[in-house]
Order: C-alpha cells, then structure tokens, then sequence
C-alpha cells in the first residue's frame, strides 16, 4: 500500500472507531453528506471549485493531545508513516482567554497531488508544563513524573511507521497491522483513572486534565467538511442538537470564502472508569468545518487586522459579532476570485487552458508570442483574462488559532485558573521541529512555493520568459 492509500485506511479506520465511540459524530456525518449533496445538485461544477466532491466528502480532521517532546516525535514519527508532515505553529496560550496551555501543529500531507487523493490532516497539541501562568514548580514536577510514566505508542507501531516512511509505503499484512495499531492508540482508555489527581489538574485546566491526568490519550474530534456550514449549522439546531453560540472564523457574505469557518457542538458525556468507581466524563465533541481560499502573507496580514477592527466595532457598537464582521468584510474584502488574486491576497495557481498555445498565438501582437495586444506579458493575470491560462484557488489546509482557542474554549466547563502575573515558557516553531527532529513547514510558503512552480510551468510550456 502507497502512503496515501495508508493514510486514507487510517482516516477510515479513526472514522469507524469514533463513530461507535460517539454516536452524535455518526448524525454529523449523515447531516453533513445531505448539506453538500443539496449543494452539488444546486450549485454543479461550482460546487466543486475548492476540492472535488469524493475529496470533501472522504475528508476529515481529527485532534489529538500529548504531554512531552518526546510524546510528540513519537507520534510525528506516526504520521510521518502516513505521509502527514507539521505544518504551522499555533500558540493556544496567548490565543484564548481560558486556561488551555498547548502549542500546536498540524500533520498534513504537502505535495497538491497527496492532497487530492486523501487530505487527512491532525491537529496536535503539546502541553507546556514549564508555564508558569499555569503550573508551579511543585505541579509540574508531578506532571512530568506522571507523564514520563506513560508509554502511548507501541515499540511495534512505531518501527512499522518508520518503515513506511522510509518505504514510502508498507506489503500487506504489515499495512493492515500499522492502521490497526496506529489507530488503536487512539482508543479512548478503559483503565481507571485516579480521581484526585484528574481533578487537580482540572481546577488549573481541562485540556491539563485531559491530557496529563490519564495515561493514555485518545481523539478528541474527529471534524468533517462541508460545503454549506450555516446550512449545516440550521439543520443540527433543528435536529435539536445545541450547536456552540456562532460558527468561527470568517463571517457568512456573498463574496469568495477564504480560510477556513468552524463550529462545533459538546459531545455527551461517556462512561470512564476511576479508581474509586464507576464515573462520566465530556471530553470530546462534534466538530465540522467549511474550508476556503488560502490567503498570502498580505491577504493574511489584512485578515488579521480586519479580526482587530471587528473587536473594535463590537467594543464601539455591542452589535453581534457576526453582524459585525459581514459589514467588515464588505468594506475591505475583494468581492470577486479575479480582485482577491489581482490585489495580491488570495493564493492561486495557474495552468494552461486546454488549447492555450494556440489561444496565446491567436491573440499575440506583432512581437511574437511573448507579448499580447502589443504589450508584453508581464504578469499572469493578462493570460487569465485572455483565456489563455486558467487561475484555480489553492484550498486553505491549515487551521486558525482563534477559532482553535474558540473550539477549545466553548467546549469546557470553566474557564480553569492563569495567573497572568507569572512568565510563560517560550514556544515557537523552532521549538517544535527540534521536538519533533523534523522541520515544520511555514503554510504562507509553501502557498507561495505553489504558485510560484505553477508560473514557471505554464512560462515554459508557453515559451514566455518569465512570469
Ligand atoms: C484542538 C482544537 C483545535 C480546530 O479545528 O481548530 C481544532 C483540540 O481540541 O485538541 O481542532
Ligand atoms: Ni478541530
């Protein structure tokens, strides 16, 4: 079996185990399926502009949880197998006003090819111990001792994972063997938990106590895509399901989507073991999401100050936020792909039309090919509009640190105990990749490494120069 086809095993496999696990996933599943059938039927070819029909309809996200660096590489080692490598650096700490003490990153496939056959993607968050904000010395020495105690991925798992990396793929019966072994560890734990020490932790943080207060970890969500979230969102309500207050991230507005929008709903609580009897716990939730146009840096940049005025309008006006951000948007927003590409915001690629050659000579000046109505070809954007080359929006693959935090947030209890007096631990992507011993991936470029490799082709396959 190719990484991929591991991958999409693996995908399914966590799929089967958290639908038995948590039976509301199955109704968001079926829920989910309805929206984007309706929305094919109605919206056709459109509908499928960011990702083909059996992509989004295979496509999931799940979230997971670990205590140490070396929890960490271990299961960076996992994913690697699957062909799911970091990417990006999320700082929950500072993102949210509730106690959750994570960093994070996300495995994902890469090459654009990888992402079409199966983009299953984890989000994976690393608990900082060393923050003071959260934990004194004498806690976090406990910590560390109880998680140093724990073993969560199995010597076998791990030895077929590395093989499958080196491999780029793994014989039969070891493919079967490291699906079902990697997702096994992944299981929610039927061993007793110690009540006390679950409770200590929970009173500084429930993402604490989820993660350092069991020896074991286990999916947290498992999110899938879909192509009409507020359609989504009203169907759940009415099937009486209390979704979270709002869907996160960008508002809902007539223009292009970009990045990413998310909600979610609190899952019931399950049954768990402890070591004084019999007890409950709701720790995990229904997630789903509908994924957009990827922005540049300065498409980003713009979004992160268009998040800033919505705050200050909300502050000024104590208006909805939603309401808010719609009107924010419309102010500031490219409401077309075309404006969104041409002013430099959103992230494209470009490729020939099928007959661009010929298209490209028909409507070439005196100069030869290499320039159009007299002028030459300096950018792309004149070959798009002459027909000659066609622009496709690259899917935005990553995730959000608000709507993370907001995810996070709206699915606790309380709001747990940061004392903002105290110093934090330094975090960065630095750090990651020297815990993980692999590189983490910067998103903006890797999106600029796409577009940038799309020019080039379709300049030499145009016999252009440069573009
Ligand atoms: C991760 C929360 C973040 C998302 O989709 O933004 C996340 C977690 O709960 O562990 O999954
Ligand atoms: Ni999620």
């Amino acid at each position: 079996m190719q990484q991929w086809e591991l991958r999409a095993a693996f995908a399914r496999a966590l799929s089967d185990m958290y639908g038995r696990e948590v039976p509301a996933y199955t109704t968001l599943l079926r829920v989910s399926a309805e929206v984007n059938a309706d929305v094919l039927a109605k919206q056709g070819a459109a509908a499928q502009r960011l990702g083909s029909i059996d992509r989004v309809t295979a496509e999931r996200h799940g979230a997971i949880r670990v205590g140490t660096p070396e929890e960490l590489r271990q299961v960076g080692q996992i994913f690697a197998g699957f062909g799911m490598h970091p990417v990006g650096f999320y700082d929950l700490r500072d993102a949210s006003a509730s106690s959750v003490p994570v960093v994070s990153t996300a495995f994902r496939p890469l090459d654009a090819d990888e992402l079409a056959r199966n983009p299953f993607r984890v989000f994976t968050s690393v608990l900082v111990t060393d923050d003071r904000r959260f934990f004194g010395a004498d806690l976090q020495a406990r910590l560390e001792t109880f998680l140093a105690r724990r073993d969560l991925f199995p010597p076998r798992v791990l030895e077929l994972a590395a093989r499958a990396e080196a491999e780029h793929g793994l014989d039969g019966s070891d493919a079967d063997e490291f699906v079902a072994g990697a997702t096994a560890c992944f299981a929610l734990s039927r061993e007793p938990i110690d009540r006390a020490w679950y409770d200590e932790l929970s009173r500084i943080s429930a993402v604490a106590a989820d993660i350092g207060g069991v020896m074991s970890t286990h999916i947290n969500h498992l999110t899938p895509r879909v192509l009409d979230i507020d359609e989504l969102y009203r169907r759940m309500t009415d099937l009486g399901v209390t979704m979270i207050d709002e869907i996160q991230g960008p508002p809902a507005w007539e223009g292009p989507d970009v990045l990413l929008r998310q909600t979610s709903f609190r899952a019931l609580a399950e049954p768990r073991a402890f070591t004084d009897g019999p007890g409950e716990l709701r720790v995990r939730f229904g997630e789903v999401e509908a994924r957009g146009i990827a922005l540049t840096t300065a498409g980003r940049a713009l979004y992160d100050r268009l998040l800033t005025e919505v705050d200050a309008r909300r502050a000024e006006s104590g208006r909805a936020r939603t309401e808010v951000a719609a009107e924010v948007w419309r102010e500031n927003l490219p409401g077309t792909e075309e404006t969104l590409d041409r002013r430099g915001l959103g992230a494209f690629t470009y490729r020939p039309a099928p007959d661009a050659r010929e298209r490209l000579a028909a409507a070439a000046g005196p100069g030869g090919n290499s320039t159009l109505r007299g002028e030459r070809i300096l950018d792309v954007h004149a070959l798009v509009t002459a027909g000659v080359a066609l622009r496709e929006p690259i899917v935005y693959e990553d995730f959000l640190p608000r709507s993370a935090a907001g995810i996070f947030q709206s699915n606790l209890t309380d709001a747990g105990a940061r004392n903002d007096a105290l110093t934090g631990a330094d975090r960065d992507a630095g750090w990651l990749s020297d815990a993980l011993g692999r590189d983490v991936a910067d998103p903006l470029v890797r999106n600029e490494e796409l577009t940038r490799a799309s020019k080039q082709a379709l300049a030499e396959i145009l016999n252009l120069e440069t573009l």
